[in-house]
Protein backbone atom coordinates (compact mmCIF):
# COMPACT_ATOMS: atom_id res chain seq x y z
CA UNK A 1 0.00 0.00 0.00
CA UNK A 2 1.04 3.44 -0.73
CA UNK A 3 0.65 6.07 1.86
CA UNK A 4 2.44 8.87 -0.10
CA UNK A 5 1.63 10.85 -3.24
CA UNK A 6 2.86 9.92 -6.27
CA UNK A 7 4.11 11.98 -8.77
CA UNK A 8 2.37 11.57 -12.37
CA UNK A 9 3.16 14.47 -15.75
CA UNK A 10 0.48 15.99 -16.73
CA UNK A 11 0.04 18.73 -18.99
CA UNK A 12 -0.46 22.35 -17.81
CA UNK A 13 -3.31 23.24 -20.56
CA UNK A 14 -4.25 21.72 -23.80
CA UNK A 15 -7.02 23.23 -26.18
CA UNK A 16 -10.73 22.15 -25.50
CA UNK A 17 -10.79 19.69 -28.18
CA UNK A 18 -8.45 17.66 -25.83
CA UNK A 19 -9.33 18.53 -22.45
CA UNK A 20 -10.68 15.50 -20.99
CA UNK A 21 -8.92 13.05 -23.31
CA UNK A 22 -5.22 13.62 -22.54
CA UNK A 23 -3.97 10.43 -21.15
CA UNK A 24 -2.59 11.04 -17.44
CA UNK A 25 -6.95 10.47 -17.39
CA UNK A 26 -6.08 7.00 -17.44
CA UNK A 27 -3.64 7.02 -14.48
CA UNK A 28 -5.80 9.75 -12.21
CA UNK A 29 -8.73 7.17 -13.09
CA UNK A 30 -7.21 3.95 -11.95
CA UNK A 31 -5.52 5.67 -9.04
CA UNK A 32 -9.11 6.53 -8.15
CA UNK A 33 -10.43 3.23 -8.19
CA UNK A 34 -7.39 1.72 -6.65
CA UNK A 35 -7.85 4.09 -3.76
CA UNK A 36 -4.44 5.78 -4.39
CA UNK A 37 -3.21 9.58 -3.41
CA UNK A 38 -1.34 11.03 -6.13
CA UNK A 39 -0.31 14.43 -6.85
CA UNK A 40 0.14 15.75 -10.36
CA UNK A 41 3.40 17.61 -11.99
CA UNK A 42 2.22 19.96 -14.82
CA UNK A 43 4.58 20.71 -17.49
CA UNK A 44 5.10 23.97 -18.19
CA UNK A 45 5.22 25.42 -22.26
CA UNK A 46 8.27 23.25 -23.63
CA UNK A 47 9.20 21.12 -20.46
CA UNK A 48 8.38 18.08 -22.47
CA UNK A 49 11.13 18.93 -24.66
CA UNK A 50 13.84 19.47 -21.52
CA UNK A 51 16.49 17.33 -21.07
CA UNK A 52 15.73 16.65 -17.41
CA UNK A 53 12.05 15.38 -18.66
CA UNK A 54 13.16 13.37 -21.36
CA UNK A 55 15.20 11.85 -19.54
CA UNK A 56 11.92 10.52 -17.40
CA UNK A 57 9.96 9.74 -20.67
CA UNK A 58 12.30 9.34 -23.91
CA UNK A 59 9.26 10.56 -26.19
CA UNK A 60 8.30 14.06 -24.51
CA UNK A 61 5.10 12.94 -23.71
CA UNK A 62 2.69 12.57 -20.48
CA UNK A 63 2.34 10.74 -18.55
CA UNK A 64 4.73 9.93 -16.61
CA UNK A 65 4.28 7.97 -13.44
CA UNK A 66 6.84 7.96 -10.72
CA UNK A 67 7.04 5.88 -7.64
CA UNK A 68 9.68 5.86 -4.98
CA UNK A 69 12.76 5.30 -7.23
CA UNK A 70 10.83 3.84 -9.99
CA UNK A 71 9.87 6.01 -13.06
CA UNK A 72 7.17 4.85 -15.31
CA UNK A 73 6.05 6.05 -18.89
CA UNK A 74 3.59 4.58 -21.30
CA UNK A 75 -0.19 4.58 -19.93
CA UNK A 76 -0.63 0.90 -20.33
CA UNK A 77 2.50 0.37 -18.51
CA UNK A 78 1.88 2.69 -15.77
CA UNK A 79 -1.78 1.16 -15.25
CA UNK A 80 -0.45 -2.08 -15.51
CA UNK A 81 1.89 -1.48 -13.05
CA UNK A 82 -0.84 -0.21 -10.33
CA UNK A 83 -3.61 -2.74 -11.20
CA UNK A 84 -1.01 -5.11 -9.99
CA UNK A 85 -1.26 -3.15 -6.68
CA UNK A 86 -4.59 -3.18 -6.50
CA UNK A 87 -7.56 -5.68 -6.59
CA UNK A 88 -9.88 -3.07 -7.57
CA UNK A 89 -8.42 -3.19 -11.23
CA UNK A 90 -7.03 -6.64 -11.14
CA UNK A 91 -8.17 -10.27 -10.29
CA UNK A 92 -6.07 -12.10 -8.48
CA UNK A 93 -6.52 -14.97 -10.32
CA UNK A 94 -3.96 -16.05 -12.76
CA UNK A 95 -5.81 -16.83 -15.56
CA UNK A 96 -8.43 -13.65 -15.25
CA UNK A 97 -5.43 -11.23 -14.94
CA UNK A 98 -3.84 -12.78 -18.27
CA UNK A 99 -6.70 -12.08 -19.52
CA UNK A 100 -7.68 -8.65 -18.58
CA UNK A 101 -4.06 -7.43 -19.50
CA UNK A 102 -5.01 -8.89 -23.03
CA UNK A 103 -7.96 -6.43 -23.13
CA UNK A 104 -5.64 -3.57 -22.01
CA UNK A 105 -3.23 -4.96 -24.95
CA UNK A 106 -6.42 -5.16 -27.16
CA UNK A 107 -7.53 -1.82 -26.56
CA UNK A 108 -4.16 0.19 -27.02
CA UNK A 109 -2.94 -2.23 -30.15
CA UNK A 110 -6.48 -3.32 -31.62
CA UNK A 111 -8.94 -0.65 -31.36
CA UNK A 112 -6.89 2.46 -29.92
CA UNK A 113 -4.59 2.96 -33.72
CA UNK A 114 -8.15 2.93 -35.82
CA UNK A 115 -10.04 5.10 -33.74
CA UNK A 116 -7.00 7.75 -33.48
CA UNK A 117 -7.25 7.53 -37.33
CA UNK A 118 -10.29 8.60 -37.43
CA UNK A 119 -9.82 11.34 -34.81
CA UNK A 120 -6.37 12.57 -36.04
CA UNK A 121 -8.88 12.82 -39.67
CA UNK A 122 -11.88 14.82 -38.47
CA UNK A 123 -9.73 16.62 -35.59
CA UNK A 124 -6.94 18.04 -37.78
CA UNK A 125 -7.07 17.42 -41.24
CA UNK A 126 -11.04 17.53 -42.07
CA UNK A 127 -10.74 20.15 -44.92
CA UNK A 128 -7.80 18.29 -46.69
CA UNK A 129 -8.83 16.18 -49.60
CA UNK A 130 -6.98 13.26 -48.86
CA UNK A 131 -8.33 13.57 -45.33
CA UNK A 132 -12.00 13.55 -47.40
CA UNK A 133 -11.06 10.75 -49.33
CA UNK A 134 -9.13 8.34 -46.70
CA UNK A 135 -11.92 8.85 -44.27
CA UNK A 136 -14.16 6.38 -45.44
CA UNK A 137 -11.73 3.01 -45.08
CA UNK A 138 -10.61 4.57 -42.03
CA UNK A 139 -13.96 4.64 -40.57
CA UNK A 140 -14.91 1.19 -42.04
CA UNK A 141 -11.51 -0.49 -39.75
CA UNK A 142 -13.11 1.50 -36.99
CA UNK A 143 -16.66 -0.39 -37.19
CA UNK A 144 -15.20 -3.57 -37.97
CA UNK A 145 -13.58 -3.32 -34.37
CA UNK A 146 -16.75 -2.08 -33.42
CA UNK A 147 -18.97 -4.22 -34.54
CA UNK A 148 -17.01 -7.34 -32.49
CA UNK A 149 -16.80 -5.41 -29.49
CA UNK A 150 -20.65 -4.50 -29.46
CA UNK A 151 -21.25 -8.13 -30.10
CA UNK A 152 -19.02 -9.11 -26.92
CA UNK A 153 -20.56 -6.34 -24.82
CA UNK A 154 -23.87 -7.42 -25.76
CA UNK A 155 -23.30 -10.24 -23.60
CA UNK A 156 -21.37 -9.22 -20.36
CA UNK A 157 -21.43 -5.86 -19.08
CA UNK A 158 -17.41 -5.86 -19.10
CA UNK A 159 -14.69 -7.12 -20.57
CA UNK A 160 -13.35 -9.73 -18.36
CA UNK A 161 -13.89 -11.40 -14.93
CA UNK A 162 -16.71 -10.28 -14.94
CA UNK A 163 -16.12 -6.98 -13.41
CA UNK A 164 -14.47 -3.54 -13.51
CA UNK A 165 -11.04 -4.09 -14.51
CA UNK A 166 -7.85 -2.07 -15.50
CA UNK A 167 -8.91 -2.75 -18.90
CA UNK A 168 -11.79 -0.83 -18.97
CA UNK A 169 -10.28 2.30 -18.23
CA UNK A 170 -7.92 2.18 -21.32
CA UNK A 171 -10.99 0.79 -23.36
CA UNK A 172 -13.39 3.51 -22.12
CA UNK A 173 -10.33 6.40 -22.80
CA UNK A 174 -9.48 5.17 -26.48
CA UNK A 175 -13.07 5.32 -26.79
CA UNK A 176 -13.68 8.46 -26.01
CA UNK A 177 -11.47 10.11 -28.53
CA UNK A 178 -14.65 9.63 -30.87
CA UNK A 179 -16.79 12.42 -28.60
CA UNK A 180 -16.60 14.79 -31.29
CA UNK A 181 -19.32 12.23 -33.30
CA UNK A 182 -22.08 9.50 -32.74
CA UNK A 183 -19.92 6.61 -34.03
CA UNK A 184 -20.03 5.21 -30.01
CA UNK A 185 -23.88 5.88 -29.83
CA UNK A 186 -24.52 3.36 -33.49
CA UNK A 187 -23.46 0.53 -31.38
CA UNK A 188 -25.75 0.18 -28.17
CA UNK A 189 -23.78 -2.15 -26.39
CA UNK A 190 -20.63 -0.42 -26.60
CA UNK A 191 -22.66 3.28 -25.74
CA UNK A 192 -24.32 1.16 -22.84
CA UNK A 193 -20.67 0.23 -21.48
CA UNK A 194 -19.14 3.38 -21.65
CA UNK A 195 -21.71 5.03 -20.01
CA UNK A 196 -21.62 2.63 -16.91
CA UNK A 197 -18.18 2.78 -16.85
CA UNK A 198 -17.88 6.91 -17.35
CA UNK A 199 -20.91 6.99 -14.28
CA UNK A 200 -18.24 5.74 -11.38
CA UNK A 201 -17.78 8.15 -8.98
CA UNK A 202 -13.58 7.41 -9.49
CA UNK A 203 -13.96 8.29 -13.24
CA UNK A 204 -15.80 11.58 -12.42
CA UNK A 205 -13.37 12.37 -10.10
CA UNK A 206 -10.65 12.22 -12.51
CA UNK A 207 -11.85 13.89 -15.03
CA UNK A 208 -12.63 16.66 -12.54
CA UNK A 209 -9.53 16.73 -11.82
CA UNK A 210 -7.67 17.10 -15.07
CA UNK A 211 -10.18 19.80 -15.79
CA UNK A 212 -9.57 22.22 -12.92
CA UNK A 213 -5.55 22.02 -13.58
CA UNK A 214 -6.66 23.62 -17.01
CA UNK A 215 -9.11 25.73 -15.42
CA UNK A 216 -6.84 26.48 -12.77
CA UNK A 217 -4.34 27.86 -15.50
CA UNK A 218 -6.72 29.53 -17.72
CA UNK A 219 -7.94 31.99 -15.01
N1 LIG B 1 1.62 5.61 -25.95
C1 LIG B 1 1.76 6.74 -25.05
C2 LIG B 1 1.21 7.95 -25.75
C3 LIG B 1 1.35 9.19 -24.89
C4 LIG B 1 0.82 10.41 -25.62
O1 LIG B 1 0.60 10.39 -26.85
N2 LIG B 1 0.63 11.48 -24.87
C5 LIG B 1 0.19 12.70 -25.50
C6 LIG B 1 -0.89 13.34 -24.65
S1 LIG B 1 -2.35 12.32 -24.62
C7 LIG B 1 1.37 13.64 -25.54
O2 LIG B 1 2.10 13.76 -24.59
N3 LIG B 1 1.54 14.29 -26.69
C8 LIG B 1 2.59 15.22 -26.89
C9 LIG B 1 3.64 14.67 -27.79
O3 LIG B 1 3.52 13.53 -28.27
O4 LIG B 1 4.62 15.37 -28.00
C10 LIG B 1 1.03 6.46 -23.74
O5 LIG B 1 0.01 5.78 -23.79
O6 LIG B 1 1.47 6.92 -22.68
Amino acid sequence: MLFFEVPISAFRWVPPFAQGLVRDLRVRWALEEAGLPYKVRLLRDGEKNSPEYRALQPFGQVPVYEEDGLVLFESGAILQHIAEKSEALMPRDAASRARVIAWMYSALNTVEPPVLNVTTIDLFNADQDWAKMRRPAELAKVETRFTALNERLALQDYLEAGRFTAAEILMVTVLRNLRHCDLVAQYPAIDAYMKRCEARPAFQRALAAQMADFANEAA
